[in-house]
């Protein structure tokens, strides 16, 4: 039987390479010399797109494939994808939920421990022979006792929190509105209050366009001078031209960041402060969440040309 074309954005582990290739024709988009004019030869009877969070598909490559029925995404981010435009084309679109919440949350309760005990410094400060020289490394601070704002407490949200109450710290979150959590985890209105009563601000909303600059420069000078801002969902939810000025003058204390304007290409200024940890976007990199995001997107391929039900639609 012939095989379904799915058009694929870009690369995946070896891992997730050899079974789409068994189910699939697969035509690579990332592979192609001139993309657009490959997509128009090509790509007439493709059926699906296979992506990536960070991934864009445009209302043109959309609109570029006549045949489309699906596009499914590998991460729970899908800000890449025009849903307007699938939506009005009839195309479903899936993502990975789930699968990928608990190494999200690790990686940012890992930042902020990091920052507040200096854990990378210190390491610096062992290998360099400073301990010997210079003498004990200087104290940190604690994270016990102290508050942790979390802004949308979707699924990540909810297992970030659960991590943050283990480490002895109170829970506030901001979401569009109170949820049926834990009554220890108190709500609060907007992220300037949010910020402005935490020690520590994650944000963990998706970055959709009402959320683009949600963390501004009011809300960043908001959390202050001893304050900590850990973003591991968009780039676009935070200002960071107003994270940088504010990072530089000393008027926000210190950010833990895995995502970037622009990113892999990163803001030359983060490179020279001490105040940052910097993480190139991997909160669900490990092999085992991969693994499961890589079977999940199939999972809502193969169930879309089966005609099943889709495990994880989002459109
Ligand atoms: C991945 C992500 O980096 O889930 C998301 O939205 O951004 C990440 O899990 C990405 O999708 C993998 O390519």
């Amino acid at each position: 039987m012939q095989k379904v074309e799915i058009l694929q954005i870009g690369p995946y582990p070896e891992w997730d390479e050899e079974p789409l290739n068994a189910l699939f024709e697969v035509h690579r988009y990332f592979g192609a010399e001139e993309r657009q004019s490959f997509v128009d030869r090509r790509c007439g009877t493709v059926r699906g797109i296979a992506t990536r969070g960070e991934y864009v598909v445009d209302r043109t490559l959309i609109e570029s494939l006549p045949n489309l029925e699906i596009i499914a995404v590998y991460g729970v981010g899908f800000d890449g994808v025009d849903i307007d435009a699938a939506r009005e084309r009839g195309v479903r679109v899936t993502n990975t939920p789930d699968v990928l919440s608990r190494d999200v949350a690790d990686l940012g309760v890992a930042m902020m421990l990091a920052l507040a005990r200096g854990v990378v410094e210190a390491d610096d400060w062992v290998r360099t022979g400073n301990w010997k020289e210079k003498g004990p490394f200087p104290f940190k601070s604690t994270v016990s006792g102290k508050t942790a704002g979390v802004l949308g407490l979707g699924r990540i949200g909810k297992e970030l929190a659960k991590r943050l109450e283990a480490f002895d710290m109170k829970i506030l979150y901001s979401a569009r509105s109170p949820k049926n959590v834990s009554p220890e985890w108190k709500f609060v209105e907007n992220a300037f209050e949010l910020a402005r009563r935490s020690d520590v601000l994650f944000v963990v909303i998706p970055a959709h366009p009402e959320n683009r600059h949600l963390v501004d420069g009011a809300v960043i000078s908001a959390l202050g001078p001893q304050g900590t801002l850990i973003n591991i969902s968009r780039a676009a939810n935070v200002d960071e031209d107003a994270l940088l000025d504010a990072l530089e003058a000393g008027a926000l204390g210190s950010a833990g960041l895995d995502v970037f304007e622009g990113e892999p290409d990163v803001n030359p200024r983060f490179r020279t402060m001490s105040n940052v940890l910097l993480h190139p976007h991997g909160g669900s990199a490990t092999v085992e969440t991969r693994m499961a995001m890589g079977q999940l997107m199939r999972e809502n391929l193969i169930a879309h040309f089966e005609g099943r039900p889709l495990p994880t639609p989002v459109a």
